[in-house]
C-alpha cells in the first residue's frame, strides 16, 4: 500500500500497550481512530494526529480494521458488544492477553457476530512497539491475516502468523512467559541461596552467565529434539545421578533457610521420572511427567 494510502486503522484500549499501538499506527502512516473507557487517555494521541470516537460505535464505523488492546477479553468483549454496529466486514485484531480457550472461545463469538477474528498475542513492552524486534503471534483465518499483514507490521516488524487456529497465539504466549518465570525464579533461588552466606549477586553473576551460554542454553536444541522423539538418551548424565544431586541443592537449601519448595519440585519430579523407568535416561524424561502427571 502507498505511504499516502494506509490502511485506515482503530484501535480500542488506550493504556500502556494500546496506546503504544496506535501510536506505532499513526507513525507509519495510518489514518488512526482512538476509543478509550476514560476519554482522556486519547488526548496525546489526537495531539499526534488520532481521530477521538467518542463511542465505541463510532470507532467501530471508523473502518474495517479494529485492532483491540484492553485487560482482559472480557472487557474485550462488553467493549464490542455494547454497540449493535458489529458489521460483518469488520476485522478484529484482539491484541489482549489470556489464555488458548478465551482466544477460541472469542473467535466462536466474533463468528457468531459475523466478523472476522485474529487473535494476537504481544511478546514485547510498549517501548519495543512500532521496532523491528517487536514479535507479535497471530492466529486465526489466514486469507484475513494476509490482507491486513501490511498494516500489523506497522506495530511489530516481527509478526508471525501461526495458522488458522485462534488459541495457539497464547498457547506460545504462556509457553515463553512460563520459561522466563522459572529461568529467572531459578536464578533468583541459587542467589537467595548464596545470599545465606553474604555472597553478593554481583560475584555469582559471571558464572551464572556462563553457565547459561555454555551448559543451560546449548543443550536447548538437543532436549526438543528429545522431547518430539520421545526417546532421552543421555549416557554421561543420567537422571538416576541428577536425581542424587538435586537432593543436595533440596538438603542445601533447607540448611542454609532457604524456601526449598522449587528443588524440593524438581527431586519429586526426577524421582517421578524414575519410577516410570527413566533412571537411565537423561534429564529430558522429566517431560513424560510434566506432560502427563498421573500416569503410571
Ligand atoms: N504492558 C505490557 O508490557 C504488556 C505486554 C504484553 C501484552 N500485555 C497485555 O496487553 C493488554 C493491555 O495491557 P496494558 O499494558 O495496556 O494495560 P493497562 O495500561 O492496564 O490498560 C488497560 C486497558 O484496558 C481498559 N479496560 C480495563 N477494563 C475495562 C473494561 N471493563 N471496559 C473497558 N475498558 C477496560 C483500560 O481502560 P481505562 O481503565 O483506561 O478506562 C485500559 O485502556 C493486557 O491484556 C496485557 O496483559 C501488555
Amino acid at each position: 500500500m502507498a505511504a499516502d494510502n494506509r490502511e485506515p486503522v482503530t484501535v480500542i484500549g488506550l493504556g500502556a500497550m494500546g496506546s503504544a499501538l496506535a501510536r506505532a499506527f499513526l507513525a507509519k502512516g495510518h489514518p488512526t481512530t482512538v476509543w478509550n473507557r476514560s476519554p482522556n487517555k486519547a488526548d496525546d494521541l489526537v495531539s499526534q494526529g488520532a481521530l477521538r470516537a467518542t463511542t465505541v460505535a463510532d470507532a467501530m464505523s471508523a473502518g474495517r480494521l479494529i485492532v483491540v488492546c484492553v485487560l482482559d477479553y472480557r472487557a474485550m468483549r462488553e467493549i464490542i458488544n455494547s454497540t449493535d454496529d458489529t458489521a460483518a466486514d469488520r476485522v478484529i485484531v484482539n491484541l489482549t492477553s489470556g489464555t488458548p480457550a478465551d482466544a477460541r472461545a472469542t473467535a466462536a463469538w466474533a463468528g457468531e457476530r459475523g466478523m472476522s477474528y485474529l487473535d494476537g498475542a504481544i511478546m514485547a513492552i510498549p517501548p519495543m512497539i512500532g521496532s523491528e524486534e517487536a514479535l507479535i503471534f497471530y492466529g486465526g483465518p489466514q486469507e484475513v491475516y494476509e490482507t491486513h499483514a501490511e498494516t500489523l507490521r506497522s506495530v511489530a516488524g516481527g509478526g508471525t502468523y501461526l495458522g488458522p487456529d485462534a488459541g495457539l497465539p497464547s498457547l506460545y504466549d504462556v509457553a515463553l512467559l512460563g520459561l522466563m518465570w522459572t529461568t529467572w525464579t531459578g536464578f533468583m533461588q541459587a542467589t537467595a541461596l548464596l545470599a545465606s552466606e553474604e555472597v553478593p549477586a554481583e560475584d555469582f553473576l559471571p558464572y551464572a552467565q556462563t553457565w547459561f551460554e555454555h551448559v543451560i542454553s546449548p543443550e536447548i536444541p538437543t532436549l526438543a529434539g528429545q522431547v518430539d522423539t520421545g526417546a532421552y538418551p543421555d549416557n554421561e548424565s543420567t537422571l538416576g545421578m541428577q536425581a542424587v544431586a538435586i537432593a543436595h541443592l533440596v538438603h542445601a537449601s533447607r540448611t542454609q533457610g532457604v524456601d526449598a519448595a522449587l528443588p524440593e519440585f524438581l527431586h519429586a519430579r526426577a524421582e517421578q521420572a524414575i519410577r516410570r523407568g527413566h533412571a537411565d535416561d537423561g534429564f529430558g524424561a522429566v517431560f513424560e511427567v510434566l506432560r502427563n502427571p498421573t500416569a503410571q
